[in-house]
């Protein structure tokens, strides 16, 4: 069976990864429809050895397509998938528009791949620092249990779009010149304050919430629960930008329920776990690097440690690619899921 999909954001920094990812994964495409704003429509991109124009997204442009991978941002999707499901596409939804909602899943599908069982139409791909963190744990979690939580985040920029590597090269480029620097994207477009990306580390990625946290944070609080679907699980988390371009690392802390767990039993469950390679070896000085891990599809995992006074705790360092693993990669494991359960039809 072949498919018609659609991407609708795809001259972004994740639309762009989509189109290689069905590539490269030999997804059963037949017919590419590529889809963005007005801005970028008429962009010309070239999908196995064929010419794609990028039309303007419309509520029509769902005719006929049996799969659709959003990346344009919450709104877009808000409106237009809908439009999408009513003409009988199934939509995997790349933004945080739909992740939350109850009745739509959200999904890993090393995680919770019979989530999508009971999908209506819509399919949330989690935020990228949380599937990474999920995938490096639910293995951990299925043989120990899983009590609690602490990550802090070093994020790399790509997350934040295309135009904000840029002002990150740009900025880095005018500071070693001695040239004034004007941020305009960092830490979050649509914020009224902008702070220097380059040489530094910013502690906000995306906008505040009355409790103080940001929305990034309370992304990786709220989905890790959904995923693992368990609200009993403690989570909290500190994201920060850091000027990488591609490549999110993160500092775990877990608690597990059972006894038992040690730091070799860990690093074998990582060594078995699907989608996850472990890169542990202090004495040769391995472990994950962002430098490492930029185009590759594994999340990596390492400096796993137990907790020097909680026998029951446990630190790792885990990295992926943001723009695979943490997007266009889990969104066509989706699909493939999807298809593979025969969820997917003509
Ligand atoms: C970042 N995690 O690194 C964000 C990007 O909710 O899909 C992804 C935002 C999202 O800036």
């Amino acid at each position: 069976e072949m498919y018609n999909v659609a991407i609708l954001g795809a001259t972004g920094a994740v639309g762009q990864q989509m189109m290689d990812t069905l590539d490269r994964l030999n997804f059963p495409v037949d017919e590419l429809k590529l889809l963005s704003s007005k801005r970028s429509a008429g962009k010309k991109i070239s999908f196995k050895g064929k010419e794609l124009t990028v039309e303007e997204a419309k509520p029509e442009s769902f005719e006929g397509i049996d799969l659709a991978l959003f990346s344009a941002g919450g709104s877009i999707s808000k409106e237009l998938a809908p439009e999408a499901v009513k003409r009988g596409a199934v939509v995997v939804d790349n933004t945080s528009a739909f992740r939350m909602t109850e009745g739509i899943p959200l999904v890993v599908p090393e995680v919770n791949s019979d989530a999508l069982k009971n999908h209506k139409g819509i399919i949330a791909n989690p935020n990228c620092s949380t599937i990474q963190m999920v995938a490096a744990m639910e293995p951990i979690r299925k043989q120990f249990g899983l009590k609690r939580v602490i990550v802090s985040t070093y994020q790399a920029v790509s997350g934040a779009g295309n135009a904000a590597v840029d002002e990150m090269y740009e900025q880095t480029q005018q500071i070693m010149n001695d040239e004034p620097i004007d941020p305009q994207i960092l830490p979050v477009g649509g914020d009224k304050k902008h702070y220097q990306i380059a040489f530094n580390a910013v502690p906000q990625i995306d906008v505040f919430q009355s409790n103080g946290y940001t929305f990034e944070e309370m992304k990786m609080i709220n989905e890790t629960k959904k995923i693992m679907s368990d609200e009993s699980i403690q989570v909290v988390a500190t994201c920060v930008r850091i000027p990488v371009e591609t490549g999110h690392s993160e500092s775990v802390y877990i608690e597990v329920e059972k006894e038992g767990l040690t730091v070799d039993t860990f690093k074998n469950i990582m060594k078995d776990a699907d989608g996850v390679t472990l890169q542990d070896d202090p004495t040769q000085q391995i472990y994950p690097l962002a430098t490492d891990a930029q185009g590759k599809d594994d999340v990596f995992v390492g400096r796993i440690r137990q907790d020097l006074d909680h026998p029951k705790g446990f630190h790792f360092w885990v990295v992926s690619d943001n723009l695979l693993k943490g997007a266009a990669l889990n969104s066509v494991q989706i699909a493939q899921s999807l298809v593979e359960q025969g969820l997917l039809k003509k």
